[in-house]
């Protein structure tokens, strides 16, 4: 590569979430409400519903439908707008996958045995696993990249896939001489990066977790919200007048962080609040809130579920946007490869 200063990359963000069950509390606060915020910051925004991503594990077809419609109103109703964002299904644009087969072929075998999120999902059973759940992180990567994306919102889980897509990043540009992939910046901020589960104060609240006590489902209704955030694990003792206070309780951090996230202010803040007081209290008064911050965007997600032809419309058309950002790039890769492009000139 030449000495020449490296090339200032114009800011863009790129993001998404697979369709891969029904969104959870942790995905609105760990990425669906940051995206809506992220529009008013000035920067292009494109968000994805990452269907390709989805098959890496078995999804019924007729499921998949679904769960992709109800993603797509799910961002609607936490506030993403498709006129001002760009948002679409990943497999209606081709670049991701063309691109992600290129990406297969720079990144190395080593740094993805190290992904943490294939020995989770894979578990003892790797041997049995698709081959796209191991090369998961550079579909990814194809993903981000192929908008030159330069700033990625997402939960804490995604930290290690990002350095991935940034170590590709560096390997493409160094190994074809150019400086053409932006290294993107994760941007993991706010207080509820890492949403636990409601059982287990250790696990990731996630939508493919068996227990659906373990989370709260955007689609929850106010009854069950409150019934799960009543039985949420916890210990015996009063919450701490301290953030300090919450070391060694995982499960008290967890609650005290989403009652912050969903209040827009600091742990600190819901502490001076409640420190010195009992579950008995503070769990009415958080699922009182989620209540009343989460039924708006359930009910408005069923509304827009009533005319599935629409949201089709809506995707088809930030499709079309997305093609003409990322096939571009997609083709200036291809030159770089020195994979010949000759047909229809
Ligand atoms: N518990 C969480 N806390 C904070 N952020 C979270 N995200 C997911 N779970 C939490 C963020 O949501 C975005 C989309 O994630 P995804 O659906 O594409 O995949 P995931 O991270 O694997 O989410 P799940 O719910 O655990 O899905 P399954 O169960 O299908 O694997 C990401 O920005 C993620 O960080």
């Amino acid at each position: 590569m030449s000495d020449a200063p490296a090339k200032v990359f114009p800011k863009r963000i790129f993001s998404g979430i697979q369709p891969s069950g029904g969104l959870t509390l942790g995905n609105y606060l760990g990425a669906l409400k940051r995206f809506a915020v992220a529009q008013d910051e000035g920067i292009e925004t494109v968000y994805c519903l990452v269907d390709l991503h989805a098959i890496t594990v078995w999804q019924d077809p007729g499921k998949l439908r679904h769960a992709t419609r109800e993603l797509a109103a799910g961002f609607i109703a936490s506030g993403v707008d498709p006129a001002r964002s760009i948002l679409f299904n990943q497999s209606q644009v081709p670049a991701h996958a063309e691109l992600a087969w290129i990406f297969n072929c720079v990144a190395r075998m080593g740094w993805l045995r190290r992904m943490t999120q294939f020995k989770d999902k894979a578990g003892k059973h790797a041997e049995e696993a698709s081959v796209g759940l191991f090369a998961y992180p550079n579909l990814m990567a194809a993903d981000i990249m192929a908008y030159h994306a330069t700033h990625v919102p997402v939960g804490e889980d995604q930290k290690q896939h990002l350095e991935l897509t940034r170590d590709i990043a560096i390997k493409f540009n160094h190994d074809y001489g150019v400086d053409f992939f932006p290294v993107v910046e994760p941007v993991i901020e706010g207080a509820a990066t890492r949403v636990m589960s409601l059982r287990d104060g250790t696990k990731k609240m996630s939508k493919s977790d068996p227990s659906d006590q373990s989370r709260i489902n955007l689609t929850d209704d106010a009854d069950a919200i409150a019934q799960k955030f009543r039985k949420a694990r916890t210990d015996s003792e009063p919450l701490p007048e301290t953030v300090d206070g919450l070391d060694g309780r995982a499960e008290a951090r967890n609650l005290v962080n989403i009652y912050a996230a969903l209040a827009d202010v600091t742990p600190a803040q819901v502490l001076a609040q409640f420190g010195g007081q009992g579950f008995g209290t503070f769990k009415p008064a958080l699922a009182d809130l989620a209540v009343a911050k989460l039924t708006p965007i359930s009910a408005e997600m069923k509304r827009l579920m009533q005319d599935v032809a629409e949201i089709d419309r809506v995707l088809g058309v930030g499709a079309e946007r997305a093609h003409a950002i990322a096939e571009p790039v997609l083709d200036q890769t291809r030159e770089i490869v020195g994979l010949i492009r000759s047909r229809g000139r």
